[in-house]
């Protein structure tokens, strides 16, 4: 090789090696053929036909599967977690909400760590009220620009347009991702808003699990995760759980009617949450692509080998065997929708996040429907999707594909707003 090539060739590796494959695919007719695993035929080759051999067998083994290869088994190391109100205001948005401050004290042997839960609350409305609750990227006072909301002392990823840097936020990021979370609109249609920052459970980047809520789940003598054991979307979606814990304390809340939202990597983590945690009454996942609700087998957009090699820190090791080898997976994001049944779930799509594969979360909620079937409840059951800006809701998977890019629109809301309706109503 000469020198000009040595150094192009250093250049392609060190882009390969960060994630971003040039030979990312954005061509359908080069989507390899694949066979997906059958959501409906057991290990030991039983065809499953009833709702009671899909709760009792198949369910357990597809969920123990998720857990185990991919975000990673729950430690069971004793944990507590303590739940102080440390800020109620009833006069927030103009008098339109009540406004609470959760602290989320977690403690083990190793000890102590704290996150902040943020809730709105419609005023005026009868009994307990519906809501969505998700994790946001910078913290809970980007969300919205008030005044009242606290700001976190946790790592928050540089952004110069939200005025973060050094790592920390100040007032002048409040309010910087409100477009994402229109919460006045929320608020006015009868529903409650809970959210955490992610990063006060573990912040998003690879320190091999030192800092964040992960060590405080160590065995003596333990100083990472394990093999099968949990990531980042395993611990955040933990932490979402612990939320819901203290939302059946609350009088204010109707826990039975929790929503879970995320978008992108928190869409990952909402549907790994509504999935193992069944007291969430639905689950939303916005644009939440490659380890969310798209078919990792059609290799389109993002990959295996690309999202581990970026974000080595999301999935559990045992994950990293899958790379490039996507073919030996003994499942498929289609069996992870299928796990939310009999309860609804919402994927969302934006026509031009072509890296997230539309069309890959789109099949994975059609591919989910005899599980619903099992069930009697009705599930988009066309191979076809529909229009751009058409929802196509039903009682199981509802999706749409937003015009637009990869991010939370008014658009994104209204629907989910709309597929709450039908069921918390
Ligand atoms: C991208 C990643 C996606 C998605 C996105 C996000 O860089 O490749 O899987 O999760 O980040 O979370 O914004």
């Amino acid at each position: 090789m000469n020198t000009r090539k040595n150094i192009c060739f250093i250049f392609f590796s060190l882009f390969c090696s960060i994630g971003y494959s040039q030979e990312t695919n954005y061509d359908e007719s080069k989507v390899p053929n694949f066979e997906l695993p059958k959501v409906l035929l057991s290990k030991s080759g039983k065809d499953v036909s009833s709702v009671n051999d899909w709760e009792n067998i198949r369910r357990p083994e597809v969920l123990k599967m998720f857990s185990e290869q991919m975000y990673g088994t729950v430690p069971e190391t004793e944990v507590s977690v303590n739940f102080v109100v440390r800020k109620e205001i009833n006069t927030a948005l103009s008098g339109e909400a009540t406004l609470k401050e959760i602290d989320m004290i977690f403690s083990s042997k190793n000890g102590r760590h704290k996150a902040s839960l943020l809730l709105f609350i419609p005023n005026g409305v009868k009994g307990p009220v519906p809501m969505f609750l998700g994790l946001n990227f910078y913290g809970n006072h980007t969300v919205n620009p008030s005044l009242e909301i606290s700001l976190h002392q946790s790592f928050a990823r540089n952004n110069p347009n939200f005025y973060i840097f050094n790592n920390r936020v100040d007032d002048n990021s409040r309010g910087v991702r409100s477009s994402r979370w229109p919460v006045e609109y929320i608020i006015r249609q009868g529903y409650g808003l809970g959210v955490i920052y992610y990063g006060d459970l573990d912040p998003d980047f690879d320190d091999d699990f030192q800092n964040g809520l992960h060590p405080l789940f160590y065995k003596d003598g333990q100083s990472r995760p394990t093999e099968k054991e949990w990531g980042s979307i395993g611990l955040w979606s933990w932490g979402l759980s612990r939320a819901l814990d203290y939302l059946e304390t609350d009088v204010q809340v109707d826990e039975e009617k929790v929503i879970v939202f995320g978008h992108s990597r928190l869409g990952k983590t909402s549907l790994w949450t509504g999935v193992q945690d069944e007291r969430f009454a639905a689950a939303i996942s916005n644009d939440s692509g490659c380890g969310g609700a798209a078919l990792s087998k059609r290799e389109f957009g993002e990959t295996l080998q690309v999202i581990n090699n970026a974000f080595p820190h999301w999935f559990n090791d045992y994950f990293t065997r899958y790379n490039d080898q996507e073919e030996d997976l003994p499942f498929d994001q289609h069996m992870l929708i299928s796990l939310m049944a009999p309860r609804p779930v919402y994927i969302a799509s934006a026509q031009g996040d072509e890296w997230a594969d539309p069309k890959g979360e789109y099949l994975s909620g059609y591919y989910a429907h005899p599980v619903y079937e099992l069930y009697n409840i009705q599930s988009y059951n066309d191979p076809t999707p529909p229009e751009v800006n058409e929802a196509r809701m039903s009682p199981g998977v509802s999706y749409h594909m937003r015009s637009g890019n990869h991010d939370v629109k008014q658009y994104d809301w209204v629907k989910y707003i709309e597929f709450a309706d039908r069921f918390v109503r």
